[in-house]
């Protein structure tokens, strides 16, 4: 659905559910990250677009003057949620409540209250895909809340506030670009996001001849299981005794002559921030210049890395992988990896945009006999980062 017609969807079910139309509307995407993975929490460059895919949510005032915020969501089976305002906001029940619960948290702290609301919800953004369903929640519920206070915070501030509800409600030590990205993407445009400096430069990327695939191996992955929070400790834990800040500040030369002094996994956790934040810079500059072949194999330099290195990727995913490069350029495909936190989730692949069709089919019949399980596949081109719709 596009973002007009889920709005509509959207609507007509508020007032199913309500019995009168929403008041606001608001809706924030998920994203792909291109290039530049595990690299935010290490100061390091991401590369990420929004894409079509979207949390939407519409609200209006609660009747009978009720102090709490009561959120549906338009699946079945789906555990209503009721957040009551009247003390401070904490982590509660159901589980998915911590994503609203933590943005609201972070309005109450800044002084902003909304009072009572009741909302509906309907996420088009995979669960567990790799593609930020919960930024695009966090981001989501901070548009609407937004939209009924009237204020409007920094585009930064914002995407902090998501990003310290992540941390806080659904205990995922996450990095900042999914939030961000989903606060700040632009139609046609990748974001090339500095995590040091939060400097962010739009890269243009509406050549017509070429289109990013997104390949979901529907192996779900769970960031909060412990081992993204291991990965972050490593990468701290070489910095230190590399003498940096952060791994940004690290050189090759540096860690090589340093090898010996670290455990190897966390050498190699190193080795692949240092070498995916180069290629990250590569890779922006290869897509100002519509270098697909160069932007393709930094991609599967990339996937090699977060495979063998960083070791977060799993079977499904380099057999997407492996796919796709077995159909090669002449084939259509200039490049693909696994994108977001990994362990399952999705893949990204670079296509020709005239072979999407024919490459989809393939990736989809080889996935299947390689592993029993049907992949979802979809294209999406940069879509805009949040937006009130109403209201
Ligand atoms: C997840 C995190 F939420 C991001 O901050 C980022 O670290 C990503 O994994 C890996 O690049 O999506």
């Amino acid at each position: 659905m596009t973002l007009p017609e889920l709005t509509d969807y959207v609507s007509r079910q508020f007032a199913r559910t309500y019995g009168r139309p929403p008041r606001w509307i608001a809706a924030a995407p998920g994203r792909v990250n291109v290039i530049g993975e595990h690299t935010d929490y290490n100061d390091g460059f991401v590369l990420p677009m929004a894409i079509e895919r979207y949390a939407v949510m519409a609200a209006d005032h609660s009747v009978g003057g009720k102090d709490s915020i009561s959120i549906r969501d338009t699946s079945e089976g789906v555990e209503p949620a009721t957040i009551d305002l009247s003390g401070p906001v904490k982590p509660g029940k159901p589980k998915w409540s911590n994503y609203p619960r933590g943005v609201i948290a972070g309005f109450l702290a800044r002084g902003i209250n909304p009072g009572g609301l009741e909302v509906l919800l309907h996420s088009t953004v995979p669960l567990g895909g790799g593609l930020s369903s919960s930024a695009a929640l966090e981001v989501c519920t901070a548009t609407l809340l937004e939209a009924v206070t009237g204020k409007k915070l920094d585009p930064v501030e914002k995407a902090l506030l998501c990003q310290q509800a992540e941390h806080e409600f659904a205990g995922v030590p996450c990095g900042i670009m999914d939030q961000f990205i989903s606060v700040m993407g632009r139609e046609n445009h990748l974001l090339l996001l500095d995590c040091r400096s939060r400097q962010t430069d739009l890269v243009p990327m509406n050549d017509p001849s070429v289109a990013l695939l997104i390949v979901n191996t529907n192996v779900k992955h769970e960031l909060g299981s412990g081992e993204y929070a291991k990965r972050r400790a490593q990468c701290e834990t070489a910095a230190k005794i590399l003498g940096v800040p952060s791994l940004r500040d690290a050189d090759p030369d540096a860690l090589e002559s340093a090898k010996n002094k670290m455990d190897n996994a966390v050498y190699r956790r190193a080795r692949h921030v240092i070498g995916e934040i180069e290629r990250t810079v590569h890779a922006a500059e290869g897509v100002r210049a519509s270098n697909w072949p160069t932007v393709g194999q930094l991609m599967y330099a990339s996937h090699a890395s977060l495979r063998d290195d960083y070791e977060v990727s799993c079977a499904e995913l380099d057999a997407v992988v492996e796919i796709a490069e077995g159909i090669g350029i002449k084939g259509g495909v200039y490049g693909c990896r696994m994108t977001g936190g990994g362990f399952g989730g999705c893949c990204v692949a670079l296509v020709k945009a005239d072979t999407v069709e024919a490459v989809s089919k393939k990736i989809s019949s080889d996935y299947k006999a390689k592993t029993g399980i049907d992949a979802t596949i979809f294209s999406s081109r940069p879509a805009a980062g949040a937006t009130v719709i109403k209201g």
